[in-house]
């Protein structure tokens, strides 16, 4: 497949295949912060007896999971507001949407493969009938085969409903490798998992940032989760991102009524 470079093509790419990789987003001192703030948030986290093996989610411990990013780094929040990352959710999710989530998944060698799955099933009912949600997975190391990189079902953002995927589809899944510093975006109805790192010594390290169409309930509750002092300094852009202020009272879902004129929207539309 040839790399989408603009993002038109990247739009396209993310429509008909479900998914797009974008190289080199994060790079030098952007991308030294990033990590400099995982391995703070993962300090924290072990120092506060959070729970990083998430059984039911993950096979083994080597899978660690690090849930509270948001406040731990001034990095973290520069980058799920970052230009490129907003160009890449709005391509699928207009202009209205929320963070879902932000965490980080450590794979270690001998992880392994997590369940099948797509994210919009995190938050919305089947049928998955549009793109309400896109997953932006931020890699922090090179991923490949060999040390876990994500792997997708081709075709299955077209599933509607949990019967259209069978216990056969990991056997079907192909890699996406992606350089550190690349974003992988996938459309929340792609059915994927994270794939078993086989490698000797090489971790994988990724950010999860999942973002929602504004009408569903965001998975942290960004108003209770956030400490006061971060969130009295958070931009207007950042929290309306993380829907602090208006609760859903901004969503309008397109309809004419709200609209102010008589012409009928598509409240699917993106
Ligand atoms: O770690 C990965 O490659 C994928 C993680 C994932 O799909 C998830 O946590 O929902």
């Amino acid at each position: 497949m040839t790399i989408a470079s603009s993002l038109e093509e990247r739009t396209l790419q993310l429509r008909e295949e479900g998914w797009v990789t974008v190289p080199g987003v994060f790079t030098g001192s952007q991308l030294d912060a990033l990590r400099e703030g995982l391995a703070i948030a993962l300090d924290a986290a072990r120092s506060e007896g959070q729970i990083l093996f998430r059984e039911g989610v993950d096979v083994n411990d080597r899978s660690v999971r690090v849930l509270h990013l948001l406040d731990q780094h001034p990095a973290f929040r520069d980058m799920v507001e970052y230009r490129t990352v907003r160009d890449l959710v709005s391509s699928v999710l207009g202009a209205h949407y929320l963070l879902s989530s932000l965490s980080a998944n450590i794979s270690l060698p001998g992880s392994e493969s997590m369940g099948m799955h797509n994210d919009l099933m995190a938050v919305l009912p089947e049928p998955w009938l549009a793109p309400y949600g896109t997953n932006l997975f931020i890699c922090l190391d090179d991923m490949d085969e060999e040390n876990g990189a994500t792997r997708y079902l081709p075709g299955s953002h077209r599933f509607t409903t949990n019967d259209m995927a069978s216990d056969d589809d990991l056997r079907r899944t192909v890699p996406i490798p992606a350089s550190a510093g690349s974003i992988v975006a996938m459309d929340g109805r792609l059915w994927h998992t994270s794939g078993a790192n086989r490698s000797a010594d090489r971790p994988r390290r990724i950010l999860i940032a999942f973002y929602v169409a504004s009408f569903i309930r965001t998975q942290y509750n960004w108003g209770a989760l956030l400490p006061e002092p971060v969130k009295g300094a958070l931009s207007s852009s950042l929290r309306q991102l993380l829907g602090l202020d208006e609760g859903n009272m901004g969503v309008r879902l397109g309809y004419a009524a709200f609209s102010g004129t008589k012409q009928g929207v598509d409240p699917h539309a993106h």
